[in-house]
C-alpha cells in the first residue's frame, strides 16, 4: 500500500435549501467525521473540507416558493446548516460556502482553463422555453413522468421515486415548474465537457485500479461505462450561478454539478491560502470524498474528467458512497416533512448528541439502504450504550471511589484472566483501525463496543465487590484493570462519540492520548485521582419516543389532509417583470351596470360597465359562476387596456380581474370599500 503524507477528506457539499437530516448525517457527514477524527488521532497531516452547494435550480426554486431572492435563501439555510453540524461535533476544518468571492474566481478560472485549452465542444441544441416565464428550463425546471417507474413528479435531472439520473428530454408529458405550461423547444448554444474522450482513461483508473471501491460504488460507474460515455454540458441558461466566463455567454452560468465540485478546491484554498496546492496537486495526498449514491457518477467520472482535463489535479484514492436511510419505513422527503430534522434533535435532546451518533453509524446503510426507527433508537441507548458502556465504567469509577477515595488502585499481579482480558485490546484496536480505513464504520464501532463488553464482562466475571471483604489486593488489581480499560474507551470512542469521551476522560481525571496510546494498560498510574462519576448515558424513557412517533404521525395525517384540502395547490410564482411592465397594465375600479347571457354559450357574460372614463362592453368567461342578476351593480376590477378582442361577434374591451382557486372555480375580485369609478390601481 502506498504511504500517503497527507489526507484530503471532503464531505459532499449540502444544497442550501432546506435544513440538514438524519439521511444526511448517516450517509455522508457521521462516517466523514469517524475517518478524519480517527486520522488526526493517529497523528495524520488531514484537512476536512465541506461548505454550502448555493448554486442550481432547487435554491432558485426555493427562492419563488419563499418569494425572496436566492441570496436571501442560501443565507439562510447556510447558517442553519453550518451551526447544526458544529453543535453536532462534525469538525470541518472549513465549512464555507459556492457563493463566495473565492469560489467564483476558482471556478470560473477553472472554466477558463478548460475553455483555453480546447477541452470542451460547443453545441447548438433545443432545449425546453416556457414562453410564459420566458425562461429555458435547465433540470428541475422541468417536471414530468419518469419513463422508468411512471412518477408523474421527476424532475428534469432525476426521478426521486425510482433514484434514475433523467436528462430533460427523456421526460414524458413535461411541464414547466414555473408556469405549470406546456414547454416549447428552443435553440441554445452550451458548452460540453466530451466524456467519450475520456472513457478509456476512466475505465482503466475506476474498473482495473480501483477495484476496491465499495461494490455500490463500483457498480454505478460500471454501468455507467459500460453503457459509453457521453459529451455533458457544463453550462445552463439561468440567471444564478457562476457566470461563464467567456465572450458572448451573456444569460449563461456554470453548470451546478459543474462548479459544485470545484467548491473542495475553492475551500481549501480559502482555509489554506500558501499550502492548498499540496493537498490538491501533490500525488502524496491521499483524497476520500465522502457522498450519498445519488451523488457517485459526478463524484467518480465527471468531477475525474474534469480534474483530468485540467491536468494539474490528483484524483480522490476512494469515494465512499453510501446508500439511503429510511425514515420508520418510509423514504425521508423534505417536502413531505418526513424526515427528523438535525437542528430540531439538537433541540429535543439535549447534550444526546452521541446518541444520534452511535445508532446512525451502527445503523449506516453502507451496503443497502436501512431504516431509522424511534424504536431502536432507544432499544440502542438503553440497552448497548446505557447497559453496556455506560454501565462498566459507571461501576469502576465508583467502586475506585468506595474502596480507594477515587485514586487508582496499585496492580500488585495480574492473574491468567486479568492477561486474557488486557490482550484482547490491542487486537480490537487492530480490528477498529482496519475497519476506519477501509471504510467499514459500522463494524469499527461494533469493534470498539466490543471494547466496551470486554470491561463490562471482565467486571460481572470477577465481581470485585465480593471480594472487598477478604481480598483487597485482588480488589484493587481487578479495579487497576478496569479503569486501564475505561481510559482506552475514551480513545477507541473519540471518532465515534466525542462528547462521550470528553465527559469519561473528565470523570477519569486523564487527558486522553493520541491513537498510538490504545492498548496501553498503564494510561492511569496508580494513585492518580479519579473525579466523581457521572452518568454516561441517560436511559430514554417511552414517553420520549412516543412524543416523537406521534409527532411523525401528525406529520403524516397533515399531509393526507392538506393533500386533500388544497389538491392541487397553489400555482407557482411566475417570471419576474420590471415595474415598467407592470405600470403598463391599466387596471380601474368599475361598477357593472348591465349583465345578460351571450346567448348558446354556458360560460359568457356580456357585461356593460361604467369605467368612470366611459361606458363600455366586455365579455368574461363567468357564467358558470355568477348569474347576471347578481352581479348587476357591483363594483369590480378591469384591466381596460387590453387589446380588444371579438368573441362570439362581440367585441369585448377589457378584462375583469378573477381570482382563480385551486380547484378551478373563479371569483370576482372587488374593492372591500365603494370607491369611484375609473379608480387606478397600482
Ligand atoms: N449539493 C447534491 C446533494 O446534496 C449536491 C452535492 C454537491 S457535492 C459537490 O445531493
Ligand atoms: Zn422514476
Amino acid at each position: 500500500m502506498k504511504n500517503y503524507k497527507r489526507h484530503l477528506v471532503t464531505a459532499a457539499l449540502p444544497y442550501a435549501n432546506g435544513p440538514i437530516h438524519i439521511g444526511h448525517l448517516a450517509g455522508v457527514y457521521v462516517p466523514a467525521d469517524i475517518y478524519v477524527r480517527y486520522l488526526r488521532s493517529k497523528g495524520e497531516d488531514v484537512k476536512f473540507v465541506c461548505g454550502s452547494d448555493e448554486h442550481g435550480v432547487p435554491i432558485t426554486i426555493k427562492a419563488r416558493q419563499l418569494g425572496i431572492s436566492p441570496q436571501d435563501v442560501v443565507n439562510k439555510y447556510h447558517a442553519i446548516i453550518k451551526n447544526a453540524f458544529e453543535r453536532f461535533g462534525i469538525t470541518f476544518d472549513i465549512y464555507s460556502r459556492t457563493s463566495s468571492a473565492i469560489h467564483h474566481k476558482t471556478a470560473s478560472g477553472f472554466f477558463k482553463k478548460l475553455y483555453d485549452d480546447d477541452k470542451f465542444i460547443e453545441r447548438t441544441s433545443e432545449q425546453y422555453y416556457d414562453e410564459e416565464s420566458k425562461q429555458f428550463l435547465a433540470d428541475r425546471y422541468i417536471v414530468g413522468t419518469c419513463p422508468h417507474c411512471g412518477n408523474e413528479n421527476a424532475y428534469g435531472d432525476q426521478c426521486e421515486k425510482c433514484g434514475s439520473t433523467l436528462s430533460t428530454n427523456e421526460l414524458i408529458n413535461p411541464r414547466s415548474a414555473l408556469s405549470g405550461s406546456k414547454p416549447v423547444m428552443r435553440e441554445t448554444s452550451h458548452w460540453y465537457l466530451p466524456l467519450d474522450t475520456y472513457q478509456a482513461f476512466l475505465e482503466k483508473w475506476i474498473l482495473e485500479d480501483h477495484k476496491e471501491w465499495k461494490v455500490n460504488v463500483y457498480g454505478q460507474c460500471k454501468s455507467w461505462l459500460d453503457q459509453g460515455l457521453q459529451p455533458r454540458a457544463v453550462s445552463r441558461d439561468l440567471d444564478w450561478g457562476v457566470p461563464v466566463p467567456v465572450k458572448d455567454a451573456e444569460g449563461k452560468v456554470l453548470y451546478v454539478w459543474f462548479d459544485a465540485p470545484i467548491g473542495y478546491i475553492s475551500n481549501t484554498i480559502e482555509l489554506i491560502p500558501d499550502k492548498w496546492e499540496s493537498y490538491w496537486k501533490n500525488e502524496d495526498t491521499k483524497m476520500a470524498h465522502f457522498i450519498g449514491k445519488d451523488n457517485i457518477v459526478f463524484h467518480c467520472i465527471v468531477f475525474p474528467a474534469m480534474l483530468k482535463a485540467h491536468g494539474d489535479y490528483i484524483l480522490p484514492e476512494n469515494v465512499p458512497a453510501n446508500e439511503f436511510l429510511n425514515l420508520e419505513g418510509d423514504k425521508i422527503s423534505t417536502s413531505r416533512n418526513w424526515a427528523v430534522w438535525l437542528h430540531e434533535y439538537l433541540d429535543e435532546f439535549p447534550n444526546q448528541e452521541d446518541v444520534l451518533r452511535y445508532v446512525l453509524c451502527a445503523n449506516a446503510p453502507e451496503t443497502k439502504d436501512n431504516d431509522f426507527t424511534w424504536k431502536d433508537f432507544q432499544t440502542r441507548n438503553n440497552s448497548e450504550l446505557v447497559a453496556v458502556f455506560g454501565n462498566f465504567v459507571n461501576r469502576a469509577i465508583v467502586l475506585a471511589h468506595k474502596y480507594f477515595e477515587g485514586k487508582v488502585p496499585v496492580l500488585a499481579k495480574l492473574d491468567n484472566y486479568d492477561e486474557e482480558t488486557i490482550a484482547e485490546i490491542p487486537l480490537i484496536k487492530q480490528r477498529i483501525a482496519d475497519n476506519i480505513e477501509t471504510y467499514h464504520f459500522r463494524e469499527a464501532l461494533k469493534e470498539a463496543m466490543n471494547m466496551a463488553r470486554l470491561g463490562n464482562k471482565y467486571l460481572a466475571d470477577t465481581e470485585p465487590w465480593k471480594l472487598a471483604k477478604t481480598d483487597m489486593k485482588r480488589v484493587g488489581a481487578i479495579l487497576n484493570v478496569s479503569l486501564q480499560i475505561c481510559a482506552n474507551l475514551c480513545i477507541a470512542f473519540e471518532p465515534f462519540l466525542p462528547f462521550s469521551s470528553v465527559k469519561l476522560a473528565g470523570m477519569l481525571n486523564f487527558e486522553p492520548g493520541k491513537w498510538r496510546d490504545l492498548g496501553r494498560v498503564d494510561l492511569l498510574p496508580a494513585g492518580h485521582q479519579l473525579n466523581h462519576a457521572e452518568l454516561l448515558f441517560a436511559k430514554i424513557e417511552d414517553d420520549v419516543i412516543e412524543k416523537q412517533l406521534q409527532k411523525l404521525q401528525a406529520t403524516k395525517e397533515g399531509n393526507t389532509a392538506t393533500n386533500q384540502e388544497t389538491k392541487p395547490k397553489c400555482e407557482p410564482q411566475k417570471a419576474p417583470i420590471t415595474f415598467d411592465e407592470f405600470g403598463k397594465m391599466d387596471i380601474r375600479t368599475v361598477t357593472v351596470l348591465e349583465a345578460e347571457r351571450v346567448p348558446k354559450t354556458d360560460k359568457l357574460l356580456k357585461l356593460t360597465i361604467d369605467t368612470g372614463l366611459d361606458t363600455r362592453t366586455i365579455v368574461s368567461g363567468i357564467a358558470e359562476y355568477y348569474k347576471p342578476e347578481d352581479i348587476i351593480g357591483r363594483q369590480v376590477c378591469v384591466l381596460i387596456n387590453l387589446e380588444p378582442r371579438k368573441i362570439k361577434a362581440i367585441e369585448s374591451q377589457g378584462m375583469i380581474l378573477m381570482a382563480k382557486q385551486p380547484d378551478g372555480k373563479m371569483c370576482m375580485v372587488q374593492p372591500s370599500d365603494k370607491i369611484i369609478n375609473g379608480a387606478q390601481i397600482n
